[in-house]
């Protein structure tokens, strides 16, 4: 597989595969900076660095981190009853107490050890409430069997993160809670308004996105940490992580060693797509800092094709130049398509497909730096959603890229629209 995923990476260099990264968290991340020695920088590769994660950068929090202060979330809940004692049972269980959990840096990244953390009352698919901990996972017999766990930190408001629970994570859930030994944590650290999030604001949200799909459901609000023989209250936790700089952001933690073993934002500078998980569980021991990228399926019929053997429109120097019209074309092969226009005003591009056959998206693209544009809320400006239909609306000579969500093969027409 070590051998696959190099060959892999060589030939993304040799043909400029496009790098799939989360634009707002790739200045200063340094998952990013992780990724140099091996894969270079986006503009070292061609600069085809693209907003395909649909990562979403966190509205300005009101009150900062600490809004809440320490102690907002009792680690130990009223639900203990008069006159408990601590050797009372709790009706959530217990937090594992884990002598030999390993060494761990506070700050969470790509190969790094992750705190021992937790949180109190999680929430499960089916509303049931257990106190749920790293130390639980990494000593508890319950756990015996796992590979992974599989963390995502995500907010109430981020579409793109109830699209990856929704369309890519749950469906394969199952199979991999069942049979490939992952756990699943989603963390909300935000609600709908960009406002800490609690477990159960975490339990309605995902409720609502995957009903009582595999996983735990815990809210920023309620994160604790193991300080001696307490578990504290350390609400917003993820909140101060200098590491999350987008939602959804992804981590695959190895259970041998706690060891954060493969980020999204990796991969998606590595290749197209989502963090393989099924490949992941059944060999934890690999290298995942560049997985391969997702097996791709043509759906195009003849003649959807817009690019010839001779000539793609692959990056944006071959980008295919459209008058204002309709147009067709197909994502027929895991590259994107690009396309540039010079209308003398505004313009509106509007991209329509069979949403059945695979999920299409939009972005506009930076002519001078080769990359998303950045919107000022530091989200690409695009379109992501999840019909059949992606609107796009800008002014003067222009560039937008066409895409596959998860290396999705769609036919599609384009308007262009002169406003
Ligand atoms: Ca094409
Ligand atoms: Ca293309
Ligand atoms: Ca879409």
């Amino acid at each position: 597989m070590r051998t696959f995923a190099r060959l892999l990476m060589a030939i993304s260099l040799t043909f400029a595969l496009p790098l799939y990264g989360c634009q707002p968290s790739s200045d200063g991340d340094d998952e990013v900076t992780q990724v140099g020695p091996e894969g270079g920088t986006p503009s070292e590769m061609g600069g085809m660095n693209t907003a395909m994660g649909g990562a979403d950068t966190p509205p300005p929090q009101p009150g900062g981190n600490d809004m809440m202060g320490m102690g907002g979330q009792a680690a130990e809940g009223g639900a203990m009853g008069m006159g408990g004692t601590p050797e009372m049972m709790d009706p959530f269980g217990t937090f594992e107490r884990c002598p030999n959990y390993p060494a761990f840096n506070p700050v969470m990244g790509y190969n790094e050890v992750v705190p021992p953390i937790g949180w109190t009352e999680a929430y499960m698919g089916d509303g049931t409430q257990r106190h749920f901990s790293f130390e639980n996972y990494f000593c508890g017999e319950d756990y015996a069997d796992s590979t992974i766990l599989i963390l995502i930190v995500s907010a109430g408001w981020c579409q793109p993160c109830s699209r990856f629970a929704q369309a890519y994570l749950n469906p394969r859930a199952p199979n991999l809670t069942e049979n490939l030994g992952v756990e699943i944590v989603y963390l909300e650290a935000q609600d709908t308004q960009g406002m800490p999030a609690d477990n159960r604001f975490a339990y309605r949200h995902l409720r609502d996105l995957i009903d009582d799909g595999a996983g735990w459901r815990v809210g920023d609000l309620n994160t604790v940490i193991r300080e001696g023989d307490e578990m504290v209250p350390v609400p917003n936790y993820f909140a101060s992580q200098a590491n999350i700089r987008g939602f959804p952001t992804v981590w695959v933690i190895r259970k041998r060693d706690m060891r954060i073993i493969a980020t999204r934002s990796l991969a998606f500078m590595a290749r197209p797509g989502e963090l393989p998980f099924e490949l992941i569980a059944m060999d934890p021991e690999q290298d995942w800092s560049a997985p391969p990228p997702p097996p791709f399926n043509n759906l195009c019929e003849e003649g959807d094709e817009e690019e010839t053997e001779e000539e793609n429109n692959n990056r944006m120097r071959d980008a295919t130049f459209i008058e204002s019209g309709v147009h067709t074309g197909g994502i027929c092969d895991i590259y994107p398509d690009f396309y540039t226009f010079t209308p003398d005003g505004q313009w509106r591009f509007t991209l329509e497909f069979d949403a059945s056959q695979g999920d299409l998206d939009l972005v506009l693209w930076d002519k001078r730096n080769d990359t998303a544009v950045v919107g000022e809320d530091g989200n690409p400006v695009g379109s992501f959603g999840t019909g059949g239909v992606e609107t796009l609306t800008g002014e003067g000579r222009s560039f937008v890229q066409v895409y596959g969500y998860n290396a999705a093969s769609a036919s599609y027409t384009i308007r262009l629209e002169d406003l």
